[in-house]
């Protein structure tokens, strides 16, 4: 059995809704369960592209599918909630990303874990530290509550 987080975030339409279903139909994934979910946090878009602000969170499975296994099973969650894919990192109804999975490094065409971003995006530290401090990022070889910085963009959303 592995242990996963996923970085969940939406910037079109009712975007507590989407993650809301995007989350149940994840916890419907054969042989995974969901075993933490972070708050949900307001967070100004990154990357240049001008779009509105984002809901992000992260949440823990344990699985017992393989890292190629659960990125189909995420990409059918994405294709199922109409995800319109348009700009390069543009908006979004529902955007699932691998950010760690176990001690596993991937460096495929399909996948890259850990998220090759992941530790400079505070819109997904921030959750990630909320849930799940002591878990390391296996190439820096840190904790992820080591890697976390305060970012005024990233807010508790209520
Ligand atoms: N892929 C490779 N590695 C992974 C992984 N670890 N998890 C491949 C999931 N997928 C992975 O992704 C393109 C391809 O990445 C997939 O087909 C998969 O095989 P995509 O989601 O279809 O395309 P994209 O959205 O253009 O790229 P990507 O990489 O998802 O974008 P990012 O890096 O997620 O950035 N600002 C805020 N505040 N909040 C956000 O959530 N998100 C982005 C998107 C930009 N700015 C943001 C946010
Ligand atoms: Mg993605």
């Amino acid at each position: 059995m592995t242990v996963a987080y996923i970085s969940f975030g939406s910037n079109m339409g009712d975007r507590a809704r989407q993650i809301t279903d995007a989350l149940a139909m994840l916890n419907e994934v054969r042989e995974t369960k969901v075993t933490q979910v972070s708050a949900l946090y307001e967070t100004a878009p990154v990357g240049g592209v001008v779009q509105d602000d984002f809901l992000n969170g992260v949440v823990e499975v344990s699985t017992y599918l393989s890292a190629l296994e659960l990125l189909d099973e995420i990409q059918a969650i994405e294709l199922k909630l109409n995800r319109v894919r348009k700009i390069h990192w543009g908006p979004r109804t529902i955007d699932l990303d691998i950010v760690l999975f176990g001690s596993q490094v991937i460096d495929s065409e399909r996948l890259k874990v850990p998220h090759p971003y992941m530790h400079e995006r505070s819109f997904v530290l921030i959750p990630l530290n909320e849930i799940a401090p002591y878990a390391i990022h296996p190439i820096l070889n840190q904790k992820v509550s080591e890697l976390v910085t305060l970012d005024p963009d990233v807010r508790i959303y209520k």
